[in-house]
């Protein structure tokens, strides 16, 4: 696995052999197509798919950045590593813009021109508006959005789905919270930080598994991972929560959503 932290990233493609690529100044990448950019996390890269070589050049970053460049040498030839798949997050526009998001040209390049293995996603901050009700074990489906953000993701979803199957390619679609509904939070905001309320994180297991389980009702998709919090300890002016690793560590402890997901079928 290659985690690009950092650098900019840029596609051509290469004659076969492929020579070693060599990656340096890493910073926070975009990776540019020419139908939109997409946000590189930590995700593995394959240089090489059937009838298709793809280098990565790291763009080298600015001279005032704080992080020393660490060279990394890759050589297709040696495989001392499992490359697990290409991963990114994020549609060809970015959710919190207005859409349309993406479209199938988007999603073949992706999944079909770059190889693309792994794709990341949000859960919508407003998929519940509203409680559904007052218990957290009891859920009603009415009180869900699955219209506006929520529709398109899972129609990308899908249509991402549609284009591995196609290709005969995995896919794997890990899901994040950048922030709980508002309602859920100390600010009653899904912006500026705030944390989790101390008596919702039962709602809290109720909202990630129903987006689990709507994800997989409406794509076929069983979704690989979850992650609570991205980026936990930060207060961001866009969407965004902060958990002390105490409070993180006793929401994983809490009835989170193993035991429901297992209820539901889902692992
Ligand atoms: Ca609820
Ligand atoms: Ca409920």
């Amino acid at each position: 696995m290659l985690a690009l932290a950092t650098g900019h990233v840029r596609l051509r493609r290469l004659p076969r052999p492929v020579p070693p690529i060599r990656e340096t100044n890493l910073r926070p990448a975009r990776l540019h197509t020419a139908k939109g950019r997409i946000g590189m996390h930590s995700h593995g890269v394959s240089a090489r798919r059937a009838g298709l070589a793809l280098a990565l050049h790291v763009v080298a970053a600015a001279a005032s950045s704080a992080c020393a460049a660490q060279p990394i040498t890759i050589s297709p030839s040696a495989t001392p590593d499992t490359i697990a798949g290409f991963g990114a997050y994020g549609a060809a526009v970015e959710w919190q813009a207005a859409g349309p998001h993406w479209d199938s040209a988007f999603v073949e390049q992706t999944v079909g021109g770059l190889g693309l293995t792994i794709i990341r996603d949000d859960i919508p901050s407003d998929f519940e508006p509203v409680n559904d009700n007052g218990d957290p074990n009891v859920t009603n489906m009415a009180g869900f959005n699955l219209a506006g953000g929520m529709s398109q993701r899972l129609a990308w979803l899908a249509a991402l789905k549609r284009a591995a199957n196609r290709h005969g390619s995995p896919l794997r679609v890990v899901a994040t919270v950048f922030s709980p509904p508002a309602w859920m939070k100390t600010n009653a905001d899904t912006v500026n930080g705030g944390s989790l309320r101390a008596d919702c994180r039962e709602e809290f297991a109720e909202y990630c598994a129903v987006y689990l389980r709507t994800v997989r009702d409406s794509t076929g998709i069983e979704v690989y991972g979850l992650s609570l919090q991205s980026e936990p300890t930060r207060s961001l002016a866009t969407a965004s929560c902060t958990y002390t690793a105490a409070v993180l560590g006793q929401l994983l402890r809490t009835r989170t959503c193993g035991w429901r997901l297992r209820g539901w079928g889902l692992s």
